[in-house]
């Protein structure tokens, strides 16, 4: 079975890692995001790639769900000690190593997809990974600090702010100009089911959908696309969906973020237990929705997500 699998950083690393258990033999494709990507230090970051190639490849930091387990920060310390920041982002020594290795590739003429899969070569993280674009598309969020509106990066807006004042707007910069990276719409066009991991359905998903051409060949497609509900009880389960919804003018329940999707997109949609009163809402937008449990707590009960999607799938095939 051919998978295809839209995915942020956290949300959807976790989610890989049930389904690759629920169905060992698949062939899954990843299309990451890049939306969060930044440089810093002259370096290329890209969280969300990373999130995923470390969590299926075993070097994550568990409990922080982002960076590299058993990390140190001498290589950050030395440089604040020159003054270089950003002090605000925590770059670690061995998570310093892959943005060396990506900075290069990219210099020597490498595009982003092949440097992708260069890195995982070492990671193996047993699914394809691409990311959505090899154009450069970074999110920016529009804020008012002091009277003052402007745009900032969005992982100024979530790791220096904490997300602490209202997004107004959510801007993925260049997502316009750029194309799908090679095998994205191959990937698409050959699956048979697409799924939308419990990832932010704003500065994830929404931006993979922002590149041209992939919200459409998804559209086209033919196949079951199903998702799975970020938000669980009127709030996401962690992170700042709530407030980048706010900013698109959606509200933080299971099936506003359905709605949001739309049934020209979506053909089933999974909601947690809780949220089991929200089932009808989803189903008269023209949406398939089931009420099982969603919450991520151990690789079981991740597999049984991945399960439950599959099955609703073939339910709307
Ligand atoms: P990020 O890039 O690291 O923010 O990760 P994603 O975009 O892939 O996923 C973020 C979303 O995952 C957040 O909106 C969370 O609410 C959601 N999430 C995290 N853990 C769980 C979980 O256990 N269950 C569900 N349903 N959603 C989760
Ligand atoms: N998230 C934080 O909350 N604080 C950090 O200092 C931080 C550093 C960081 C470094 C590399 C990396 O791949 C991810 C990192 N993240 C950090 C997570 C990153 O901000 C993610 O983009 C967000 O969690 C949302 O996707
Ligand atoms: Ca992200």
């Amino acid at each position: 079975m051919r998978i295809v699998v839209l995915a942020g950083g956290i949300g959807g690393a976790r989610f890989l890692r049930g389904l690759k258990r629920a169905v060992p033999d698949a062939d899954i494709t990843v299309i990451g995001n890049t939306g969060d990507d930044i440089h810093l230090f002259g370096l290329k970051v890209c969280p969300d790639l990373d999130t995923v190639m470390y969590t299926l490849g075993g070097g994550i930091n568990e409990e922080q769900g982002w960076g590299r387990a058993d990390e140190t920060f001498h290589l950050k310390e030395e440089l604040a000690a020159y003054g270089v920041g950003p002090e605000w982002f925590g770059l670690g020594d061995r998570d310093f190593a892959t943005h060396i290795v990506r900075t290069q590739m990219i210099g020597a003429g490498y595009p982003l997809s092949a440097v992708t899969q260069a890195l995982c070569d070492r990671w193996e993280p047993g699914v394809r990974l691409i990311p959505m674009s090899d154009d450069r598309v970074e999110t920016h969020v529009a804020v008012e600090i002091d009277g003052e509106r402007k745009a900032i990066h969005f992982q100024e807006y979530w790791v220096r702010l904490r997300a602490s004042v209202p997004a107004e707007a959510i801007v993925p910069v260049g997502a316009d100009q750029a194309k799908p990276a090679p095998g994205v719409l191959e990937a698409i066009a050959e699956a048979d089911v697409i799924l939308f991991p419990p990832s932010n359905p704003v500065v994830s998903i929404g931006t993979i959908l922002a590149v041209p051409g992939i919200r459409e060949a998804i559209a086209d497609a033919g196949v079951p696309v199903v998702g799975l509900s970020p938000i669980v009880g009127d709030a996401p389960v962690r992170g700042m969906a709530d407030k980048v919804l706010a900013a698109v003018g959606v509200e933080s329940t299971a099936p506003a973020v359905a709605e949001h999707y739309g049934s020209g997109l979506l053909d089933g949609w999974l909601v947690d237990t809780v949220d089991a009163g929200a089932v009808e809402r989803v189903e008269a937008a023209g949406i398939r929705c089931r009420a099982v449990p969603l919450m991520m707590t151990d690789a079981d009960a991740t597999a049984q997500m991945a399960r439950e999607a599959l099955a609703l799938a073939e339910e709307v095939r």
